[in-house]
């Protein structure tokens, strides 16, 4: 279970290691990589293990609600497959990338339990196949005033819910990460900020724009993505798309999700995306996109404003009507 317990260094690393500092890291180990003339740096290894790999690649996709805007490219793969937060396998961005080679996430169960009249466990193949998997073109936005543009791959989280058929007393659905010490390094050292929680409510749970995802830019999800099966919600900030899902449980209680839980000062259980509510360290008005030319040029371009909902509030914005968002942040 979650316990009360703030390691400072960690929520300072995992918060506020600007982009600039990451690039300038990899940009000095490409550049020492070539001066040298040498193999040696884990920067290139890093590098080559991330390129698109054809036998990950998912056949018979089809084109699902995607909403972009003129100037909304595509990030590059390399870049949303080096750029993560997943504190299972560090604090750090590069953390996920360098460490998640050791996790296999096949074979995988999911466990379903709570407020439904058909519990069980299931298989990751069972959960999904029965459902047309979608590439859905999504902006993403974290806390830290990062965001990217991700081709998923997934399906309509309602569309599986379902299934489940969840009871009229349900209102939330809480998700929880696997537990796997062996195989996520930074579980052996900390117990106690496992597994990672978050939650929604039953209604943003079945609002169309939410998926569980299983793959982007056309192949199933590299480990430090969340594979094999992670949320996506593309309204709030980054942290509340859970990765690498064994459990889904339906309740009455608005779950405690681990970043509230670390520091609830700082975060909230509802985390949309809204440029009017600042971080109490940092303003939520405007963001760095990580695009084409990477990060070299976000790192130099203009923040762009942040948009309500990060964009999507002809869609979901009914759901808060009425609700103080100063409050519910
Ligand atoms: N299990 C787990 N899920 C997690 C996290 C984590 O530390 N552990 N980090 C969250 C945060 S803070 C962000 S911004 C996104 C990052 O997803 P990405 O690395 O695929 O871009 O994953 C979220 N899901
Ligand atoms: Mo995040």
């Amino acid at each position: 279970m979650l316990v009360r317990h703030k390691r400072r260094s960690d929520v300072a690393s995992h918060e506020i290691t600007p982009h600039s500092v990451y690039l300038n890291r990899r940009k000095f180990i490409q550049a020492s990589g070539l001066l040298a003339g040498s193999l040696l740096f884990a920067g290139r290894g890093a590098k080559a293990a991330v390129a698109l790999d054809d036998s990950k690649k998912i056949a018979n996709l089809t084109p699902g609600y995607s909403k972009l805007g003129a100037d909304d490219a595509l990030t590059p793969f390399e870049h949303i497959a080096t750029y993560n937060n997943f504190l299972e396998f560090g604090t750090g961005k590069g953390d996920a990338s360098k460490n998640a080679g050791a996790f296999k996430p096949l074979p995988w169960t999911v466990k379903v339990d709570g407020l439904c009249a058909k519990p069980g466990e299931i298989g990751f193949e069972d959960l999904i196949k029965p459902h047309a998997l979608e590439e859905r073109i999504y902006r993403m936005r974290c806390v830290e005033a990062w965001s990217m543009v991700i081709p998923w791959v997934g399906v309509p989280l309602a569309d599986i819910i379902k299934r489940f058929e969840p009871l009229g007393s349900a209102k939330y659905v809480r998700f929880e990460t696997v537990v796997r010490p062996a195989e996520m390094p930074r579980q052996r050292r900390n117990t106690s900020d496992f597994p990672y929680v978050e939650g929604l409510r039953l209604d943003e749970a079945m609002n169309p724009l939410t998926i569980l995802a299983v793959g982007l830019y056309g192949q199933s999800l590299l480990g430090q993505n969340g594979a094999p099966v992670r949320l996506v919600v593309p309204w709030k900030y980054g942290f509340k798309g859970v990765k690498s899902i064994a459990r889904i449980s339906f309740t009455d209680i608005e779950p405690k999700n681990t970043w509230q839980v670390m520091n609830p000062r700082e975060f909230g259980f509802y985390a949309n995306v809204n440029p009017g509510v600042d971080h109490p360290r940092w303003t939520q008005a405007n963001e760095r996109r990580i695009d084409a030319n990477g990060g070299l040029k976000a790192m130099f371009a203009k923040r762009r404003p942040t948009q309500m909902f990060n964009g999507y509030a002809e869609d979901v914005g009914q759901m808060y009507a009425g609700m103080d968002l100063q409050k519910n942040f």
